[in-house]
C-alpha cells in the first residue's frame, strides 16, 4: 500500500542557466546522468522506493525529451493511482512565462495539487543525487507535530554560503535561518553537529531544499503573492512563527546544480567504492528500459571506469570516465576524467556510405580527451585533442562551452579532424 498522506512536488529547474550549455535544448530534469539515466529519475525513484507514488515535476519550459522520458518510464498501471505529472510553466494573463521562483512555480501548480487527497506536501529539488528514505523525514514531522520540517545535512565553511544555514533547539526545532550567508556572517553560524562531523569541518548546519509541510499550511501561505521563493521568503519568514523543524540526514548527499559539481558526481561515480551506490537492489534508481545490445570492447585498457550498454569501444585507454549508452570511441584513442553522455541512435554502415558521413557519431581514431563533458550526438574528428583543466578560461563558442576548466562538449558539436581545445 503506497504512503497516500504525502504528494510529492519535484522542483525541476530554473531558467538553468548554471548548467548551460547542457540545458540548452533541453528543460533541466531531462540532463542525462551517470551514462544512463536523467536528472529526474533519483527524486522519483527515491520517492517510489519511499513509497510515495504521485508526483508532480515542475519546470521551466515542455521539453519533449522530458515527457517522453516520463512517459517511456514511469509508465504506471492502469489500475494503480500512481503518476507522475510534468507541469511546465504556463502563460498568464501577465504574460509572465517564466516561473519567478521555486515558491512560485508551486503556487502556479497548487489547482493541479489540491485535487488530490493527501495531508503533506514533500517538495523535493530536481538537482541532487542521494538516495533517502523520505519516510523517516516523514514520521519525525508527524511525531514532532510539526507545521514545516526541513531536511538538513551538515556542511563545511567553504560550501556554506551556497546553502541555506539554520540553528535549531535541543529538540531540533528550528529558531534561525539565513539564506546563503556571506562568510563573514559564518562565525556566527556554527552549530553542534557531533564530533564525527565536526572533525571533517562540517559544523554548520546546511538546508537540503527538501521540505515537508502540512497541506493546509502550505495552500495558505501560498495565498500571498510577494513570495516568490522558498529558501528566500517562505522558510525564513515561517521561522518563531510556525513549527518549523529540522531533520538531520546522515547519508550521502550532493547538490549537482552547477557544471563543476555535475562533473565531480559523475566522475565520482568511477571511484573503487562511489559514494552514491548505483549497485543496491533496494535502493533502485529507475530510469527508461531500452533494450539495448551489450557494450562491445576492444583492445582497450580500463581504469575505473563506468560503461553503459550498448557502446562500441576499440579506444586504447579509457581511466576515470563515465561512458554513456551507445558511445563509439575510435581506436587509438585516450580519454581521461571525462563524462561521455553517448548517443541517441546507431549510424548503420549502410548509412555511413550512403549519406557520405565524413565524422562519425561518438569519439575518433587517436583523440586525446580529458575533463570533459561530451553531450549526446557530438561527433569527434580524429586526432582531436581536448585537453580540460584550471589553465583554461572560461569561454564560448557554437560548439563547446568552459567552465572552471571543465570542457563541455555541446549536444550534436562537430568538432573536425584534428581539433585542438
Ligand atoms: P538553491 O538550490 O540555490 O537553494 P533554487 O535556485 O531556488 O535554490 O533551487 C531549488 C530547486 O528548485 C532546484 O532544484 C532548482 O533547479 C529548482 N528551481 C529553481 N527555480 C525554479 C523555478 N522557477 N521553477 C521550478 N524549479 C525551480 C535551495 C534552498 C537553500 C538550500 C539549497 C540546497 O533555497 O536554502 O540550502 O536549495 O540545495
Ligand atoms: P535529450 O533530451 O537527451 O537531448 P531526446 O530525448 O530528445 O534527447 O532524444 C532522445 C531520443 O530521441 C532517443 O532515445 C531516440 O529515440 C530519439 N532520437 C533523437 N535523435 C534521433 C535521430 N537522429 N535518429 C533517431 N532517433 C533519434
Amino acid at each position: 500500500m503506497y504512503n497516500e498522506s504525502v504528494l510529492s512536488v519535484i522542483l525541476g529547474g530554473g531558467q538553468g542557466t548554471r548548467l548551460h550549455p547542457l540545458t540548452e535544448s533541453r528543460s533541466k530534469p531531462a540532463v542525462p546522468i551517470a551514462g544512463k539515466y536523467r536528472l529526474v529519475d533519483i527524486p522519483i525513484s527515491n520517492c517510489l522506493n519511499s513509497d510515495i507514488k504521485r508526483m508532480y515535476v515542475l519546470t521551466q519550459f515542455n521539453s519533449a525529451s522530458l515527457n517522453r522520458h516520463i512517459k517511456n518510464t514511469f509508465n504506471f498501471s492502469f489500475f494503480s493511482s500512481a503518476f507522475v505529472d510534468v507541469l511546465a510553466a504556463e502563460q498568464t494573463p501577465n504574460n509572465k512565462t517564466w516561473y519567478q521562483g521555486t515558491a512560485d512555480a508551486v503556487r502556479q501548480g497548487m489547482h493541479h495539487f489540491l485535487k488530490n487527497k493527501f495531508d503533506y506536501f514533500l517538495i523535493l529539488s530536481g538537482d541532487q543525487l542521494y538516495h533517502m528514505d523520505y519516510n523517516k523525514m516523514i514520521e519525525q514531522h508527524r511525531d514532532t507535530g510539526a507545521d514545516i520540517t526541513i531536511g538538513t545535512v551538515p556542511v563545511n565553511a567553504k560550501e556554506a554560503p551556497s546553502f541555506g544555514i539554520l540553528k535549531t533547539d535541543k529538540d531540533n526545532r528550528i529558531t534561525s535561518f539565513i539564506e546563503k550567508p556571506s562568510a563573514e556572517l559564518l562565525p556566527e553560524w556554527v552549530s553542534p553537529t557531533g564530533p564525527e562531523m565536526e572533525a571533517e569541518g562540517r559544523s554548520y548546519l546546511g538546508s537540503m531544499g527538501i521540505y515537508i509541510f502540512n497541506r493546509k499550511l502550505l495552500e495558505e501561505l501560498m495565498n500571498d503573492e510577494s513570495t516568490v521563493d522558498f529558501g528566500k521568503e517562505i522558510i525564513p519568514q515561517a521561522i518563531g512563527k510556525r513549527k518549523v523543524f529540522s531533520y538531520q540526514f546522515e547519508g550521502y548527499w550532493t547538490d549537482i546544480g552547477n557544471i563543476e559539481s555535475f562533473f565531480e558526481a559523475n566522475i565520482g561515480l568511477t571511484d573503487y567504492i562511489p559514494k552514491f551506490n548505483l549497485y543496491d537492489i533496494t535502493n533502485r534508481v529507475y530510469t527508461r528500459a531500452r533494450i539495448l545490445p551489450t557494450s562491445k570492447i576492444v583492445n582497450t585498457q580500463l581504469e575505473k571506469t563506468v560503461i553503459a550498454e550498448g557502446c562500441l569501444i576499440s579506444a586504447d585507454k579509457i581511466e576515470s570516465s563515465v561512458i554513456g549508452i551507445r558511445s563509439r570511441i575510435g581506436k587509438g584513442s585516450i580519454i581521461k576524467n571525462t563524462y561521455m553522455m553517448g548517443n541517441d541512435f546507431y549510424e548503420s554502415l549502410e548509412e555511413i556510405e550512403s549519406k557520405k558521413i565524413d565524422i562519425l557519431a561518438g569519439v575518433g581514431e587517436n583523440c586525446q580527451i580529458s575533463y570533459t563533458i561530451i553531450d549526446k550526438n557530438c561527433r569527434i574528428g580524429d586526432n582531436t585533442i581536448i585537453e580540460g583543466g584550471k589553465h583554461l578560461e572560461d569561454k564560448e563558442t557554437d560548439s563547446y562551452v568552459i567552465k572552471e576548466g571543465i570542457v563541455v562538449l555541446k549536444k550534436g558539436a562537430v568538432l573536425p579532424v584534428g581539433t585542438i581545445i
